[in-house]
């Protein structure tokens, strides 16, 4: 397997500042070394160039720092674009999670159709309508699978990225009233917390990875880091109580490198300034080499 890494230092779709330093901590935390050491071929081709100012957000409640976020994200579906087409696995590092709408945009262009299986505390499946915050890193899954704003939905120039069928969603607790009615409405697999506590993450992500599996080219994986127990994670910027444990995230990793459904993947949320130490950065790191193939024998 030949790795390219890229940075989205990006925070406009968060409500909490901090998130763009995130794929500066992940670096920091040893990932191209650690990659290296798995034996695979890594390049770290450094981070899209995104703006560096914000406008004013009190302007656009709705949509906070749209422009900025579609102008990061076409950057960077090119990007992932050139990557896949050169036949290298892209490690997308956020950022906060709208960049997800960037890096599925830039793989389902090169690929004929993919799946996508999205982990994490939250839906993401908000729209401008349903939205109480106006942050778009709550919005991106509604986006990819083609619902909310022209501007988002056809980054990248089409839409939908994947389809609902093919899109599993996983660890979710907290979902707000809107947007669950439209995850209802939806195609989507929806497993939350609840189901992983009734039939375990190893059955969960058995399923998972059948449905966004079935009749695809490959699977991209979103990994949000709040879908950890904050206790685990504690740098993000939305931390809810009851996630998924250090083992559970591991497991999901190793079963989805052990089927080698994977061909791209995003860490997103990890906050260096809400964190002890680095330590949610350095969670990150092996998580990532656990979706690489590393194994403890
Ligand atoms: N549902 C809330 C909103 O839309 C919170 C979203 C938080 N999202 C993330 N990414 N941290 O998962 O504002
Ligand atoms: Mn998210
Ligand atoms: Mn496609
Ligand atoms: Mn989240």
């Amino acid at each position: 397997m030949k790795v390219k890494v890229l940075g989205v230092p990006s925070d406009f779709g968060a409500n909490r500042r901090g998130v763009d330093m995130g794929p500066s901590a992940i670096r920091y935390a040893g990932l191209i070394d650690k990659l290296k050491e798995l034996k695979i071929k890594v390049e770290d081709i450094s981070d899209i160039n995104i703006p560096i100012t914000r406008s004013d957000i009190s302007k656009c409640q709705k949509l906070k720092c749209l422009d900025e976020i579609v102008v990061s994200c076409e950057a960077l579906s090119n990007t992932v674009s050139e990557v896949v087409s050169d036949g290298y696995f892209p490690i997308v590092l956020g950022g906060d999670h709208s960049i997800a709408i960037g890096s599925v945009a830039g793989v389902s262009r090169v690929k004929e159709s993919i799946g996508l299986i999205w982990i994490d505390a939250h839906g993401d499946f908000n729209t401008q309508k349903t939205s109480n915050s106006g942050n778009i890193h709550g919005m991106p899954l509604s986006a990819i699978v083609g619902k909310g704003v022209d501007e988002l939905v056809n980054c990248g120039g089409f839409s939908p990225k994947v389809k609902e069928e093919n899109t599993v969603l996983v660890g979710v607790r907290d979902l707000d009233e809107g947007e669950k009615r439209l995850l209802k409405e939806s195609k989507l697999t929806i497993f939350t917390m609840d189901d992983i506590d009734r039939k375990g993450m190893y059955q969960i992500m058995k399923e998972a990875i059948r449905i966004s599996s079935k009749d695809v080219e490959g699977v991209h994986l979103s990994f949000d880091i709040d879908v950890l127990d904050p206790l685990e994670a504690p740098g993000v910027g939305t931390p809810v109580k009851g996630g998924i444990s250090y083992r559970e995230a591991h497991l999901a990793l190793e079963m989805l490198s052990e089927n080698e459904i994977l061909t791209s993947l995003d860490l997103v949320e990890v906050n260096p300034i809400l964190d002890q130490y680095n330590k949610t950065a350095e969670l990150a790191v092996e998580l990532i080499l656990s979706a690489l193939g590393k194994r403890i024998l």
